[in-house]
Order: C-alpha cells, then sequence, then structure tokens
C-alpha cells in the first residue's frame, strides 16, 4: 500500500518570542538521571517560548550536570511534527492505490471511536484479544503512573505487555525472589564505594541506569580520587570502560559464567562474609554446592577471561572496604539474565556489600511506593502465555510473544492493541514481524504525540502534551537514585489551548470505556459501583492533588514534606545519602533471604555443560555475535527528530573489529548487507579495534525510512533497526525476557 500523507498541522515555532524573561525551574524526563534544569522563557501563556536550557546548580542530586539532551526538551516543545490534536487514519482509494492519510478529529470523537473500537473487540473475541503495550516513558510522565492504571485495569486483559520485558524483567524477577518485592533493587552507593565492578552498563553515554547518577563521571573521578577501583566488563571498549582502572572484554553471553566463577572463588577461597545480613540468610551451603561445577578454571574459555583475573577479582572485591558488582542492560537482556542478576546480588551478599554504606542500598524516597504499598510485591509465572507458554510477571507477559499472539489463530488471539508511549516495532526483538501482525489487527490506538514506526499502524492516535507542558514528581526514579531528594517541578510552559496530558486522557478513557462495557461486566454491583465512583474522584484529582495527599500519608507534616515546601524549593529537597534499612525491613516482615530460589535451582544444573566445556569451532566460522550500543545524543527510538540530536557523522553504523574486517574483506566505511535468521539490514561499517573480535554491534531505536513516518528530521537520519535483527525467539531462559546480546548475524553480501 502506498502511503501519502496529506496530513498538515500548524507550525508552532516560528514567530521571535517578546515579552519579559522568566526564569523556571524544572527537570529533564529523558533518562533516569533525571537532571535538574533551570529555563529561560520569553512570553506568556501558550505564546511562550523556551530560550535557555541549562543544569540546576542547585539541584542536590544533579549538581549543574546536563547531556545535549537536555536541551532537545525545548525542540520536542517546538517540534512541527509533533501531534496536537487528535487524528483518525483514513484510506482512500486513488488511482494508483490505496492513499493513507491522517485526519484531525475532535477529542469527543477520537474517545468515541477508541471505545467503541476497543469494547467491539472484546464482544466478539473476549478480553484476552485486546493487548496493551506500554512503553518506557510511561514510567518518566508520573500521570501514566497515577492514572494509567483506571484505563487499563478497565481491559481486564491478560495481554498486557511492556517495555520491561525488552530491558530489566530479571532485575525485578531476582528482586522479588530474594527480597520480597519488585522494586526492592539495591542501588550502588557510587559516593562511599571503594570498588565497583560494572557488568553490560555504559552509565557514561545511559547516564545509569537502575541507578539514578547525574554527573557519573564526576562520581567515578571522585571514586578514583579516593584510593576506588573501577573495573568493566564489556564486549566493547565503551566510554564507561576508557575511564575505568580496568577493563574485561568478556565475550558477548557468557557473564552468568563468569559471575557464577567468582561466586565459586569466594567460597573456594574462603572470602565470604556477608556481614549484618549473615543472619537472615538461608541456603548457603546449597548455594555453595550449586556453583562447585563453575570454577573460573573450567569457565574460562567460554568466557574469555583469564581463571587468574577472575579469581583475582573475587578477591579484590571481597577484601574492598564496602565494594559492590552492578550489571545492567547487557547482563539482563540476554539468555541468563536472571541467573546473572541472581549472581551478582549473591556476590554482594555474600561479601556483606548489600544494605552497607559503600555496597548496595535500598533507597528512601519521601514517597515510598514499598513501604506505602502502593506498588504490589510482584509474582511470577501465575499463568502462561497462550502460544508459547512463556510466564507472566507482575500480570504482564513478554514482549517477545506479543507479534505470535497476533499471528496465531486461536481462541484468544490478540486483534486489538492500545500503545501508550511505546515504539515496539523499533524496541522489541523482531520488529519486522511485529510490524506485520500490527497491519492485521482490526483495531489499535496510540497514545503518543509523533507518527512513527508504531502509531502509523494506529486507528486513533490521542496525542498528550510534552514533558515541559505538565509538572513533575519522579514516582519511580527518586526509588532508584544514589542520593535521597524530593523534588516537585511545575509546568514549564503553559500548554496549547485543547491539549490534554496523559493523565487526563487515561481518566477520560476509562469513565468512557466503563460505561460502554457495563453490560459485559460480570461481578458484584458493589464493586462495580465503587469502580465508578474511584475513577470519578479519580478525574478530579491531578497527580499533584494525590501527591499531597500521598506525602501527608507519610508523615510529611512531621518531616517537612509537603507540596508547600516541594514548591518553595524546586530544585529539590536534600534528604541525604542512601542508608542501610533492608535489613530492619525485612526483620520487620519476619522475613528471610533465600539464596538458592527455586527457579535458579532448577536452572544451574542445565547451564553447566555449555558453561564448561571448551566450545569447539569444528564447523568452520561461526557466526558473528551481535550485540547493541547507546550514545549520549540519542534516546531509544523517539529523539531522533531533534536536528540538534542527529546532526555530525551518522551513529547508526556497524561496529567491527579489525581482524573480522580483514576476513570478510570489507572496508571503514563500506556498506554491507548483514543478515540474522529474521532479517536484513543494509548498514555502514566502522572498523575498530574498541570490540571484542568476533563480535559486532550496532545502536537500537533507529530505522525511521518506514513508509508513512511523519518525523522529518528523523527521515532524513533514518538509519536501520537492530531489531530487524534480533529474535523473538532468543530469550531469557527464566523470564522470557527478550536476549538482545549475542544474536548470531553474518555478513550476506560486501
Ligand atoms: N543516551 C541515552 N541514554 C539512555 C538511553 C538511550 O537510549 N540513550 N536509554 C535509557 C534506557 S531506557 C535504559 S534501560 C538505560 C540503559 O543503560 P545501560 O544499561 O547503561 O545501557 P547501555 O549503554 O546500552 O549499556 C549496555 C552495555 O552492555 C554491553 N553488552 C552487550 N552485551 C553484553 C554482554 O553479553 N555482556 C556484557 N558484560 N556486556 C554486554 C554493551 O556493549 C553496552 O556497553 O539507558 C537509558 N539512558
Ligand atoms: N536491540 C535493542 N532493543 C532495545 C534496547 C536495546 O538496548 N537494544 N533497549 C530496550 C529498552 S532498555 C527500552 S526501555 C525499550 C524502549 O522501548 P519503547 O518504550 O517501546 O520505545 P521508545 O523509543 O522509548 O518510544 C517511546 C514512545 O513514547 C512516545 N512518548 C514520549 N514521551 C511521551 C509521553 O510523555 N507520553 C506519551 N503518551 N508518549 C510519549 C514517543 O513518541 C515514542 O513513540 O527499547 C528496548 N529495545
Ligand atoms: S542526563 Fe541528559 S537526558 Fe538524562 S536527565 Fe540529564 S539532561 Fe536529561
Ligand atoms: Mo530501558
Amino acid at each position: 500500500m502506498s502511503q501519502a500523507t496529506t496530513h498538515a498541522h500548524t507550525a508552532h515555532a516560528a514567530a521571535a518570542p517578546t515579552g519579559p524573561v522568566h526564569t523556571r525551574h524544572g527537570v529533564c524526563n529523558l533518562c533516569e538521571a533525571i537532571c535538574g534544569l533551570t529555563f529561560q522563557v520569553q512570553g506568556e501563556g501558550a505564546q511562550a517560548r523556551i530560550i535557555s536550557v541549562k543544569g540546576n546548580e542547585a539541584d542536590p542530586l544533579s549538581r549543574g550536570h546536563i547531556c545535549p539532551k537536555a536541551v532537545a526538551l525545548k525542540d520536542l516543545h517546538e517540534d512541527p511534527d509533533r501531534l496536537r490534536q487528535p487524528v483518525k487514519r483514513v484510506v482512500e482509494h486513488g488511482p494508483n492505490g490505496p492513499v493513507t492519510r491522517w485526519q484531525t478529529i475532535t477529542w469527543d470523537e477520537a474517545f468515541d471511536a477508541v471505545v467503541e473500537g476497543l469494547a467491539r473487540v472484546r464482544e466478539r473475541h473476549g478480553a484476552n484479544a485486546v493487548a496493551v503495550y506500554q512503553g518506557n516513558p510511561n514510567v518518566h510522565n508520573w500521570g501514566n503512573v497515577t492514572h494509567g492504571h483506571l484505563f487499563f485495569s478497565q481491559l481486564k486483559t491478560r495481554a498486557r505487555f511492556s517495555a520491561t520485558s525488552a530491558d530489566q524483567l530479571p532485575h525485578h524477577v531476582v528482586a522479588h525472589w530474594l527480597y520480597g518485592h519488585q522494586l526492592a533493587i539495591p542501588i550502588p552507593d557510587i559516593d562511599h564505594t571503594q570498588y565497583m565492578l560494572v557488568l553490560g552498563g555504559n552509565p557514561l553515554a545511559s547516564n545509569g541506569s537502575l541507578m539514578t547518577v547525574p554527573d557519573v563521571r564526576a562520581r567515578f573521578k571522585a571514586l578514583k580520587a579516593r584510593g576506588g577501583k573501577l573495573v568493566v566488563v564489556d564486549p566493547r571498549r565503551t566510554e564507561t570502560a576508557a575511564i575505568a582502572d580496568e577493563h574485561l572484554a568478556i565475550d558477548p553471553g557468557s557473564d552468568a559464567a563468569w559471575l557464577l566463577g567468582l561466586i565459586h572463588t569466594l567460597f573456594d577461597e574462603d572470602l565470604t562474609q556477608p556481614g549484618t545480613l549473615a543472619p537472615l540468610l538461608d541456603q548457603v551451603g546449597a548455594v555453595r554446592e550449586a556453583v562447585a561445577p563453575f570454577s573460573p578454571e573450567a569457565t574460562a574459555a567460554v568466557t574469555g577471561i583469564d581463571a587468574a583475573t577472575t579469581r583475582r577479582i573475587a578477591r579484590e572485591l571481597a577484601a574492598a572496604p564496602g565494594a559492590l558488582a552492578y550489571g545492567r542492560m547487557g547482563v539482563s537482556t540476554q539468555a541468563h539474565g536472571v541467573v546473572c542478576q541472581w549472581a551478582i546480588q549473591v556476590i554482594n551478599l555474600l561479601t556483606g556489600n548489600v544494605d552497607r554504606e559503600g555496597g548496595a542500598l535500598l533507597t528512601s524516597p519521601a514517597l515510598n511506593l514499598i513501604q506505602m504499598k502502593l506498588m504490589g510485591p510482584g509474582h511470577f509465572d501465575a499463568w502462561r502465555s497462550r502460544v508459547r507458554g512463556a510466564p507472566e510477571f507482575g500480570g504482564e507477559l513478554p514482549v517477545s510473544v506479543l507479534a505470535e499472539e497476533m499471528l496465531t489463530p486461536g481462541r484468544g488471539q490478540v486483534r486489538a492493541l492500545v500503545t501508550a508511549a511505546g515504539n515496539p516495532v523499533l524496541s522489541t526483538p523482531n520488529g519486522g514481524q511485529l510490524e506485520r501482525a500490527l497491519s492485521q489487527l482490526d483495531f489499535m490506538v496510540s497514545i503518543d504525540f509523533y507518527v512513527n514506526e508504531t502509531t502509523r499502524h494506529a486507528d486513533v492516535i490521542l496525542p498528550p502534551t510534552c514533558f515541559v507542558e505538565h509538572d513533575h514528581y519522579d514516582l519511580v526514579f527518586l526509588h532508584l537514585a544514589v542520593r535521597n531528594v524530593a523534588r516537585y517541578s511545575e509546568a514549564i510552559v503553559e500548554r496549547s489551548p485543547g491539549a490534554l496530558h496523559d493523565w487526563e486522557i487515561y481518566s477520560e478513557l476509562a469513565t468512557r470505556y466503563a460505561r460502554r462495557v457495563w453490560a459485559l461486566e460480570r461481578g458484584g454491583l458493589k464493586a462495580r459501583l465503587t469502580g465508578m465512583l474511584t475513577r470519578g474522584l479519580m478525574k478530579r484529582l491531578p497527580p499533584h492533588r494525590l501527591l499531597a495527599i500521598g506525602l501527608n500519608r507519610a508523615g510529611g507534616k512531621q518531616r517537612g514534606l509537603t507540596l508547600a515546601r516541594l514548591r518553595a524549593h524546586p530544585e529539590g529537597i536534600d534528604l541525604g545519602p542512601l542508608k542501610p534499612s533492608l535489613g530492619q525491613a525485612l526483620t520487620a516482615r519476619n522475613k528471610r533471604i533465600n539464596l538458592l530460589p527455586a527457579g535458579i535451582r532448577r536452572e544451574l544444573p542445565q547451564l553447566v555443560a555449555p558453561f564448561t566445556d571448551a566450545p569447539s569451532h569444528t564447523s568452520g566460522q561461526p557466526p558473528l555475535k551481535l550485540i547493541g550500543r547507546r550514545d549520549v545524543r540519542s534516546n531509544n527510538s523517539w529523539m531522533h527528530n531533534s536536528e540538534r540530536l542527529v546532526s555530525g557523522k551518522p551513529r547508526c553504523t556497524l561496529w567491527m573489529h579489525p581482524d573480522d574486517a580483514q576476513r570478510h574483506a570489507v572496508a571503514d566505511g563500506q556498506t554491507v548487507t548483514l543478515a540474522s535468521r529474521t532479517g536484513r539490514v543494509r548498514v555502514p561499517v566502522q572498523v575498530t579495534a574498541d570490540i571484542r573480535a568476533g563480535v559486532v554491534s550496532l545502536p537500537h531505536g533507529w530505522g525511521h525510512d518506514r513508509a508513512g513516518v511523519q518525523m522529518q528530521v528523523a527521515q532524513a537520519h533514518a538509519g536501520v533497526s537492530i531489531n530487524d535483527l534480533t529474535d523473538d525467539r532468543l530469550t531469557d531462559r527464566i523470564s522470557a525476557n527478550a536476549a538482545f546480546s549475542a544474536v548470531p548475524v553474518w555478513i550476506e553480501a560486501a
């Protein structure tokens, strides 16, 4: 089908601003660092323009740090491609075949169309035929956190998916198993540690993840200045590896073997010293037995790291007064993601570094979702996906199964989709297959402000305001920050007339949808009336009112943490460094830590042969192993429409080691066809010794040249999508999280 775009919208920026200049304090929500910002805004009302964005020196967490993306918040605000009114997709049949056009509609029409579209599919095919995919910005935009569930819970579907399972699901599974809550993830005390072992994370480019750590470069510098050591384990010599004391270029996908080798050494050399948590640990002896086969000597051939080095690292970790292992994306999105994250916790526990200053600790945010029971502890494998039998976690299925649930006929086949702040075509494995599945749906709605690779398949797009147009209190990332702070920011500029915030869209959808499906619902009248009252009430409670209520419930008055005080301190209120609290919390709940959860106990014996037998290369050259990478000027798939973030040399290149380039007769800059089981892309090669031989790397979030995308700058810098090569069948063996690391690929043609 040819797609022409007749949708036009008024360019927003154009006119030069006039009038007085105001200074306003806010934050950046693009990544987990949540840097404090100072904006200069000129003009009034909806005409106001942002004229500068700077780091806020007074911010107790970010201390003035920003990265180039902060200024792009202004570009997003002014972007003429950003949708400002709801649109519906209209297909017209012209002389050259069907033509797609986006027609602007009123909010009223849009809500009605969405509610009708979803309700019809549910009536015909049941509630599970309507799927939901929630993307990453849902956790970066607090209105989604406070009000999203009102709508999503109404759908009563088990077909719920999110970016979590393309990212950090293994962390949640392990936190749930070991510490009793999916969000109980100990955070590196980077400002006080003497030894930090980083695996599969590149905070210098990502600005940290499951570790809100603005200004990470300065913090690493301070770590080294006080005599501490930074070790990076990554198949690439990353920006972080470049400033580390030591870099170990591990073979991708083998980290679990290496980490088991570290645990083995801790026992073997009598280095365990669990400290204050020791009385709470169960199954320590069972762990010792389970890791017995994985000596550094037995696993060295698989990991590419020699046994002497592994043993030395174990000794260093055990000896440092405050040390920690930290693993992120690279060791989460792989076939052994859960084993990796479990092993990292076990190392920190056995060396006494969990819940200890200079180790990894739980945070104490002003609004603690765990303590206040505003978020459930999580549950694993309570049901499984229809086609593959993949386990749910916390009510969500892994996104790797989304496309097959749409493409496989039968009862419960997914026929409608809601995407909310997500771009799964570019961000989930085998995006090409998902794309084919989306084009066959009966109905699709996207809550998003761009017509992008995913939303172009929607029947209706509901565009919310952008970040600078609404207030913010970070309900999620303040739980993950390396220092406790509380910080509320007002909107920086007024929203344009008629625009709705995400939370208002969810409130409205929730009420209208509930009314529409009232007749379909079973269950007691009382529960249903309570639901109706809650929705009615929540509609009148904006996020900031809920914040005020929440702070009050958390004893804010006594602690001087009221909304009024937060408003008076837009730079944030410092609540001090991380302090031990896990031990007390577990004791109070009468909980213990089972160091060898059943899922791990079952898994380890199955890893003995693959991890301890040296790989054999009898059948010619093995395929190359594909991994990803991030760049400080990208933000997943959706900030490439900012000219300042995409200018300069193209960044979507395939990194290849000189030995591999020679073997494939490929020159630097040459374009090759790279193929995998799922697809192929044409991409220029960048020859560099900064990657391990046998491994190639592509960044994710590119591939904007699909027909019908309406992001002009991004289209001009399209790149290719790594997820046209990644594989929905390659998943973490326990959680079924996507395994993006070590995808087998080969060069088809130079
Ligand atoms: N600039 C920028 N910042 C971002 C984002 C962005 O897109 N751009 N995205 C944000 C999001 S959503 C997240 S989740 C975080 C992620 O934050 P990080 O986890 O720090 O993510 P990456 O920078 O991708 O680092 C992953 C590293 O793992 C390495 N790696 C790949 N495979 C393996 C393996 O098998 N073993 C080991 N040991 N390493 C491996 C890669 O080479 C890479 O350096 O970043 C956030 N911040
Ligand atoms: N191969 C490979 N794949 C990856 C990764 C990788 O490292 N390698 N990283 C993975 C990771 S860590 C993540 S988190 C996922 C991200 O996966 P997704 O969340 O699916 O993708 P994003 O690129 O973050 O897309 C965000 C979408 O939300 C919209 N948006 C932005 N802000 C708002 C808002 O405030 N409200 C609404 N309603 N919409 C908004 C944007 O326009 C965009 O369409 O990708 C994953 N995919
Ligand atoms: S590091 Fe950059 S993108 Fe991340 S919050 Fe800070 S300014 Fe925003
Ligand atoms: Mo992520």
